[in-house]
C-alpha cells in the first residue's frame, strides 16, 4: 500500500494493461465507437450546429431572424440565449450517435422550427455522411411570418479547402435547387455539402432561385465560429447600398432587401447561404463524404424515412432501458414518457466538444489555503493566470444558454442518465474527463477550452487553480458502470475482470454491439477499468492530500484515524469549490475548518475506489481504500455529529483554538445519508429523515430546499444555495433512500419508503408542471412556490428527473 505522503506521479499503465489495450478486439472496438461518435451536434452553445469531435475542423450551423421589418437582424438567433423570448427549445429525440430532432418555439417570430439530423455509414472509419433538415411552421397564420435563414459552414484549420461549386448540376435527386460546396481536410478527407429544398415548403410565389444567396469570406481560422459577426457584417453592406440607392424612406420590403451580397472572396473558408421564406418551409443540408458509397448517400426522401425509422427505434430502446411506457398499467401516460424522452434527448443533445487552451494560475496562493488560523479575507496573492497547452473535452453541458461547457461535478449526474441510454457513450465522455486529470491528480472544475467557450464566461471567472477541487462525482459514473456490468454480465464474466489479462481472451467473443458493447464483453470492460484506474487513483490521492483537514491534538481518536477534510478555495461568502457556492459556512474563514460534505464525498470516493480495485484484482489497494472508508465513517461521527442539534455539521475553531460546530439546517447536514455512509439502523438516519421531511425546514411540495426557512441566511444575499430547490440533490436523496434506507430492513425502513414516494412524486410533478407551463426545465426551483428559476433550459442535472420517473438510481 502506498504511503500517504508518497505522492504518486506515476499514472503509467502496467505492462499487462498496456498489452490489454493493444489487443486487436479492444483496438477494433475503440475504432468503431470513435467512428460512430465522430460527427455530432457537438455545438450545444448554438441552436443548431454540427461538427466532428476533432480540433480545427469544419463547423456548420444555423442562424435566422425575422423579416417583418429592417430591425429584425438585431434579433439574430444563433447562439442559445434565454433572452430570445423562446417558449422552450428542446431535443425531442437524440441518441448521441445517429440522429436527433429538435423543436424550437420562436414565439417572437411566429415560427416553430424543427431541426433534425441523421447520420449514415457511421461504421466507416471516416465517420460517414449526414443529412440535416431545417423546417419552419407558422404558429399563428393570422400574424405575419417572414424569416431569413442562414446555413454556414466554415473551416477552422488552415490545412483544409472549401469552395463554392457554382456549376453543380441537378443530379436527379428530389430537389428544386441545389447549391454545393466542395471541400477537404486532412482528417475528414474529401466531401461535398449540398443544400437543397426538399419540396416541403409552401409556395409563396417567389422564384426559388432568387430566394437563395451565398457569400464567402476568408477569415482567420480562430474566427471561424463567429458566424453572427461575419454574417451581420455582410448584410450591413447590402443595407448600406440599399439606403444609398433608395433612401431610408423608400426601402424595398425587408424580405426583398435583406440579402447577403453574393460576393465570394478568393480563398474563402467561411460560406453562408441565405434562404428567405414566408409561410411554412423546409430545406436540407447534406454532408457527403467521398468515402461513403454513393448508393448510401442521403436524399431528402431518404432523410424523411430514416428519421421516422430512427424515432421508432429510439422509442423501443427507450422503453426497454427505462421501463417507461404508456398504458403499462402503472399509471404512466404517453405525456410522461414524452417528457422523460425530451429530458434524455436534451441532455444527450447538449453534449459538446471543445478544444483549446484554458487559463490556469499555478502560483497564486491564497492565505487561507496554506496558512494557519483565521484569515484576512481581503488578502490576495499575486495573480498569475497563464494559458495552458490546448486540451480537448467531450462533455455534456448544464445549460445551453448560459453554461454551455464542461463542469466537473455536474458531469457525474449527466452520466448517470446518459449511461442508461447509451452505456458506451457515457464511458467515452468519462474517458475524456479522465484524460484531463494532470500528473498531480488535479482536474479543473470548470472547463473553458478555447475562445468560443471563453466568450461565454465573464472576465474574472476564467482562471482555474490547481489546488481547488469540486465534488468527485466522476466516481458515481464509474460505480454506475460497475453496477450495470454486474447486472448484465454473467457471474463468471464479472469475476473475470479481476483475472490476468491473458486469461480474458476466452471472453473476447462475447463482445456485442454498440451502445452496450462494454457491458457484454468482460475483455472490453476490463480494458476500460484498467485504463482509467491509475488516473482515478492519482486523482483520489490528490484529493486526500490537498484537501486534508486539520484534526486537533485533543481529538485523539479522530487523529489516530487520520481522516478529515476541508475545501480549499473559499472566501467570506462562498465555497465555490464545494459546488454549493454561497451555502452558509463558518462565519470567519479558518484553516481549522472541517467540511462535512467533503468528508462524505471522500467516504464515497474511497468506498467506490475499493470496489473498482477489487473488481480488477488490485487487492492491496482495495484494502487501503477500505481502511480510509471505515476511518471516514468513524470520524464523521467524532468530528461532525452534533448531539444537541441532532445533525451533522461543519466544524471550525475559534480564536482560542476551541472547536465549535457550524450548524445550518440544509443540504450539508444531509450528506452522510445522501452518500449512504450511515448504517440503516443508526438513529442518526432517523434524525436526518425527520429534518428532511419537516415542512418547517427542508420539505416542500416541490422537492428539498437547500436551506431551512428558519435559518438566518435563508433567501439572503445572492440566494443561490440558500433555500432554492436543486433537483440533483433530490436525486441523490431518492437514490440513497431507494437503494439503501428504504431497501434494507431496519427500524426506519418504513419512514424512508414513505419519504421516498412523496419526494419522488413532488419533484417529478413540479418539474413537469413547470415544463408544460413554460417550455423549460430550470436550474433550480423556488422554495416557496416551486416556480422554475435561473438558468434555462437547464437540461444538465435537472434531467435526472427522467431517472426518478424510471426509478433508476
Ligand atoms: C459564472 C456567470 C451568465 C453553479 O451548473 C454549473 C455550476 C454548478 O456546478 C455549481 O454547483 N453552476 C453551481 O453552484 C453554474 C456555474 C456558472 C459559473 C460561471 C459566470 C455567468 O453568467
Amino acid at each position: 500500500a502506498a504511503d500517504d505522503d508518497d505522492f504518486d506521479h506515476d499514472g503509467g499503465l502496467d505492462s499487462g494493461t498496456a498489452q490489454l489495450l493493444s489487443a486487436p478486439e479492444v483496438v477494433a472496438a475503440r475504432k468503431q465507437a470513435d467512428a460512430s461518435l465522430l460527427w455530432g451536434t457537438y455545438r450545444p452553445q448554438i441552436y443548431f450546429g454540427l461538427r466532428p469531435k476533432l480540433p480545427e475542423t469544419l463547423l456548420s450551423g444555423l442562424a435566422w431572424f425575422g423579416l417583418n421589418d429592417y430591425s429584425g437582424f438585431q434579433k439574430f438567433r444563433h447562439k442559445c440565449s434565454d433572452q430570445d423570448g423562446m417558449h422552450g427549445f428542446a431535443w425531442k429525440y437524440h441518441d448521441g450517435r445517429t440522429f436527433g430532432i429538435q423543436e424550437i418555439n420562436d414565439n417572437v417570430n411566429n415560427y416553430r422550427l424543427e431541426t433534425s439530423f441523421l447520420k449514415v455509414d457511421t461504421d466507416n472509419p471516416s465517420g460517414g455522411s449526414w443529412g440535416a433538415r431545417v423546417s419552419g411552421t407558422v404558429m399563428d397564420p393570422a400574424k405575419p411570418a417572414n424569416l431569413a435563414t442562414f446555413w454556414y459552414s466554415s473551416l477552422e484549420g488552415l490545412d483544409g479547402i472549401l469552395s463554392l461549386d457554382s456549376d453543380a448540376e441537378e443530379d436527379g435527386m428530389d430537389s428544386h435547387e441545389s447549391i454545393q460546396l466542395k471541400g477537404a481536410t486532412a482528417t475528414l478527407g474529401e466531401f461535398t455539402l449540398r443544400i437543397e429544398e426538399g419540396g416541403k415548403h409552401g409556395d409563396d410565389g417567389q422564384d426559388p432561385l432568387r430566394r437563395t444567396h451565398v457569400f464567402g469570406r476568408r477569415v482567420p481560422g480562430e474566427m471561424a465560429w463567429r458566424a453572427q459577426d461575419i454574417i451581420t457584417s455582410d448584410l450591413v453592406k447590402t443595407l448600406q447600398s440599399l439606403t444609398q440607392t433608395y433612401g431610408r424612406e423608400n426601402m424595398p420590403p425587408p424580405r426583398v432587401g435583406v440579402q447577403l451580397t453574393d460576393l465570394v472572396e478568393p480563398g474563402s473558408n467561411f460560406f453562408a447561404l441565405q434562404k428567405s421564406f414566408s409561410g411554412n418551409f423546409s430545406f436540407d443540408v447534406f454532408f457527403d463524404s467521398a468515402s461513403t458509397p454513393r448508393g448510401e448517400l442521403l436524399t431528402s426522401a431518404g432523410l424523411t424515412q430514416g428519421l421516422e425509422a430512427s424515432k421508432a427505434a429510439y422509442d423501443a430502446r427507450f422503453s426497454q432501458v427505462t421501463g417507461l411506457s404508456a398504458g403499462a398499467g402503472d399509471g404512466t401516460t404517453a405525456a410522461d414518457v414524452d417528457f422523460a424522452r425530451d429530458l434524455t434527448s436534451s441532455l444527450i443533445g447538449g453534449i459538446g466538444y471543445s478544444y483549446g487552451p484554458s487559463i490556469v494560475d499555478r502560483t497564486f496562493v491564497h492565505e487561507y489555503d496554506v496558512g494557519s488560523g483565521a484569515m484576512d479575507v481581503d488578502t490576495k496573492g499575486v495573480a498569475n493566470p497563464q494559458p495552458t497547452e490546448p486540451a480537448e473535452l467531450l462533455t455534456a453541458t448544464p445549460c445551453r444558454s448560459i453554461f454551455p461547457r464542461g463542469f466537473y461535478w455536474d458531469e457525474g449526474f449527466h452520466l448517470a442518465l446518459v449511461g442508461v441510454y447509451d452505456n458506451d457513450l457515457s464511458l467515452e465522455i468519462l474517458r475524456s474527463w479522465i484524460r484531463l486529470i494532470d500528473d498531480d491528480g488535479w482536474v479543473a472544475r470548470e472547463q473553458i477550452l478555447g475562445d468560443e467557450s471563453r466568450s461565454r464566461v465573464p472576465q474574472g471567472f476564467e482562471t482555474q487553480y490547481p489546488g481547488y477541487a469540486n465534488p468527485p462525482t466522476m466516481i458515481l459514473a464509474v460505480a454506475a458502470y460497475l453496477d450495470r456490468l454486474k447486472e448484465r454480465t454473467s457471474e463468471a464474466g464479472f469475476d473475470a475482470l479481476g483475472l490476468d489479462p491473458q486469461h480474458l481472451q476466452e471472453f473476447a467473443g462475447e463482445a456485442g454491439a454498440l451502445p452496450d458493447r462494454h457491458l457484454s464483453s468482460p475483455l472490453l470492460g476490463q480494458a476500460f477499468l484498467r485504463e482509467i484506474y491509475p488516473h482515478l487513483r492519482r486523482h483520489y490521492r490528490w484529493f486526500r492530500k490537498t484537501q486534508r483537514g486539520e484534526i486537533k491534538e485533543w481529538d485523539r481518536r479522530a487523529t489516530a484515524r487520520g481522516e478529515a477534510y476541508r475545501w480549499r478555495g473559499r472566501d467570506k461568502n462562498h465555497v465555490l469549490t464545494s459546488g454549493l457556492d454561497d451555502y452558509p459556512r463558518a462565519p470567519v474563514p479558518h484553516t481549522g475548518e472541517l467540511h462535512v460534505d467533503l468528508m462524505s464525498w471522500m467516504g464515497s470516493f474511497a468506498n467506490t475506489m475499493a470496489k473498482i480495485a477489487r473488481a480488477i484484482g488490485q487487492q492491496d489497494d482495495a484494502e487501503e481504500f477500505g481502511d480510509h472508508f471505515e476511518a471516514i465513517r468513524a470520524n464523521l461521527d467524532d468530528l461532525h455529529w452534533n448531539d444537541d442539534e441532532q445533525m451533522y455539521c461543519d466544524a471550525s475553531v475559534d480564536e482560542n483554538d476551541q472547536s465549535f460546530f457550524v450548524c445550518h439546517k440544509g443540504y450539508v447536514s444531509l450528506f452522510p445519508l445522501l452518500l449512504e455512509l450511515l448504517p440503516v439502523d443508526s438513529p442518526k438516519v432517523s434524525a436526518i429523515l425527520d429534518l428532511m421531511r419537516d415542512p418547517e425546514h427542508l420539505w416542500s411540495d416541490y422537492g428539498l430546499r437547500s436551506l431551512s426557512p428558519q435559518d438566518a441566511h435563508f433567501g439572503q444575499g445572492e440566494n443561490y444555495w440558500r433555500g432554492p430547490i436543486w433537483v440533483q440533490m433530490s436525486y441523490l436523496a431518492l437514490r440513497a433512500l431507494k437503494s439503501t434506507y428504504a431497501a434494507q430492513p431496519g427500524p426506519y425502513q418504513a419512514k424512508a419508503q414513505k419519504i421516498y414516494e412523496e419526494l419522488r412524486h413532488n419533484v417529478v410533478k413540479n418539474v413537469f408542471e413547470e415544463y408544460k407551463r413554460t417550455g423549460y426545465v430550470y436550474e433550480q426551483y423556488n422554495p416557496v412556490d416551486g416556480r422554475g428559476q435561473r438558468g434555462h433550459p437547464f437540461t444538465g442535472w435537472t434531467s435526472t428527473v427522467a431517472l426518478m420517473m424510471a426509478e433508476i438510481y
